[in-house]
């Protein structure tokens, strides 16, 4: 396989999707005849707001995050007693210009332009749901836009790395580099253990297939130099639908 066979994208099927069944028509608009894009990895997430804070970073402090985080965190479709139905499903797709053809097949971010500017995308199906305060003033408007998709082949790396660890992929669909991992990794309250300690998650043991980007993180941390990158994007996929 070259490399441009590995371009990778990165889409989550949001809760306003689920919630609606379009699920069948994005599979179907984002299939390998239409997109040319294959699965190379899948799951269902129950997203936390530690996860949902990593995926939006770059949007942190802007007017509409919460609204955001309440959305994929599934908080906005779905209430305290059906808190069980609070899913995303991520899909990582692969193939030669999937970024772009995944992109250009969910359509504009915002539904109503979607709507004007290019009818039949996915995201045409959206909608905006406008944000009261208290007093009931409309204060903004929250994007229910149904996917995210990855935007550059950088934020593909970065939201790729976020939610799967390499052993989510068939070994021949890894797009990034990878390591074996020689110790034990355990995370608790923002802190990274090399051994087991009460109420700690496990990440890693030796023989581990990790991220050669994560594990220099991981390193860097445990011997207290200067880190380059968050240990929270690390530790996250780790996390992922564990109580
Ligand atoms: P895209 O998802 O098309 O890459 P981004 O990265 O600009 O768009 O924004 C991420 C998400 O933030 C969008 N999918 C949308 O849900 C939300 N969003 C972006 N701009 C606004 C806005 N002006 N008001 C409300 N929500 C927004």
């Amino acid at each position: 396989m070259d490399k441009k066979q590995l371009e990778q994208s990165l889409v989550l099927i949001k809760p306003d999707a689920l919630k609606n069944s379009i699920t069948g028509f994005i599979f179907s608009q984002l299939s390998e005849v239409h997109t040319g894009a294959r699965f190379a990895a899948a799951k269902v997430v129950n997203v936390t707001r530690f996860l949902a804070e990593e995926h939006y970073a770059e949007h942190k402090g802007k007017m509409f995050y919460e609204y955001l985080l309440d959305h994929i965190m599934g908080k906005a479709h779905y209430s305290e007693q059906e808190n069980w139905k609070r899913r995303v499903i991520a899909i990582v797709y692969q193939g030669t210009g999937v970024l772009n053809a995944i992109r250009s097949t969910a359509g504009p971010t915002n539904p109503h332009e979607a709507r004007e500017e290019r009818p039949g995308c996915i995201r045409a199906l959206g909608t905006l749901v406008p944000v009261k305060d208290a007093k009931g003033n409309v204060i903004g408007n929250r994007m229910d836009n149904l996917i995210h998709a990855s935007a550059t082949t950088a934020d593909a790396e970065r939201e790729i790395k976020l939610w799967f660890v390499p052993d989510d992929f068939p070994p021949l669909m890894r797009a990034y580099e990878t390591e074996i991992c020689t110790t034990h990794y355990y995370y608790k309250d923002g802190q990274l253990y090399d051994a087991y300690e009460p109420d700690s998650t496990f990440l890693l043991a030796p023989g581990d297939v990790v991220w050669k980007t994560d594990l220099a993180i991981l390193q860097s941390y445990a011997r207290n130099e200067p880190v380059e990158g968050r240990l929270n994007a690390v530790v996250a996929k780790y996390l992922i639908n564990k109580n």
